[in-house]
């Protein structure tokens, strides 16, 4: 239970009148937070969704041919494959480093979300991907009794055959977040 409860926003560890809370509050000030109570209370409710890892970063790119570069020659990643996600308007390549991914992010189209993020002065890192192990279908159900913002409601096909959901940014801590399984 305590871990669980650390693993929550500092802000999140303080309601309650248990002696623990007290505790964690007592500590937390101690290294500069200030205890509060909680702006939303469903924070407290503990999650059943367990992360695995990162599972790739997404990084919006204009042109992969002109990016790669960076990450084979500079970085020394090792590129393996290319895929065309049609339904996205994007072309993605993938790098790996270590466990996590590394997805370059094309657009297709003029139409592509990619195109309209880099069109508004955005460029970097678009989003995270978290790899969920209990399914993505849980994690969407969570997510949703949390009152997260769903951008797909169902999990759908994504890269590589990966059953995914995104997560809109304006629910968690502006990172577009995308929830995977394998
Ligand atoms: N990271 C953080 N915030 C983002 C964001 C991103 N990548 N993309 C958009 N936003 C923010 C915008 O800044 C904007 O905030 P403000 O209202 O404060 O300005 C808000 O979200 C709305 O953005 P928008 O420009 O109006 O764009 P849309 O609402 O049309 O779309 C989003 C935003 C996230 C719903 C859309 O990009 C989406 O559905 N993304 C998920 C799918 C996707 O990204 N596909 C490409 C990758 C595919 C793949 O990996 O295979």
């Amino acid at each position: 239970m305590k871990a669980h409860f650390r693993s929550f926003h500092p802000k999140a560890i303080f309601c309650g009148s248990s002696s623990a809370g007290r505790a964690a509050a007592s500590q937390a000030a101690g290294r500069g937070f200030e205890p509060r109570l909680p702006l939303n209370n469903r924070i407290l409710k503990l999650s059943s969704m367990k992360v695995s890892h990162i599972e790739h970063l997404g990084i919006a790119v204009q042109s992969i041919e002109e990016a790669l570069p960076y990450f084979t020659d500079v970085l020394g990643l090792e590129y393996y494959a290319t895929e065309v996600v049609e339904d996205q308007k994007v072309k993605t390549a993938f790098l790996r480093c270590g466990e996590v991914k590394i997805e370059l992010l094309e657009p297709t189209s003029p139409e592509s979300t990619i195109q309209k993020w880099l069109d508004k002065g955005n460029k970097g890192v678009h989003h995270v991907a978290f790899c969920v192990e209990d399914g993505v279908a849980n994690a969407l159900a969570e997510c949703e009794e949390k009152e997260i913002r769903l951008i797909d409601k169902a999990p759908r096909g994504g890269a590589e055959g990966l059953n995914i959901a995104f997560l809109h940014p304006k629910s968690t801590c502006g990172v577009l977040t995308e929830l995977c399984e394998h």
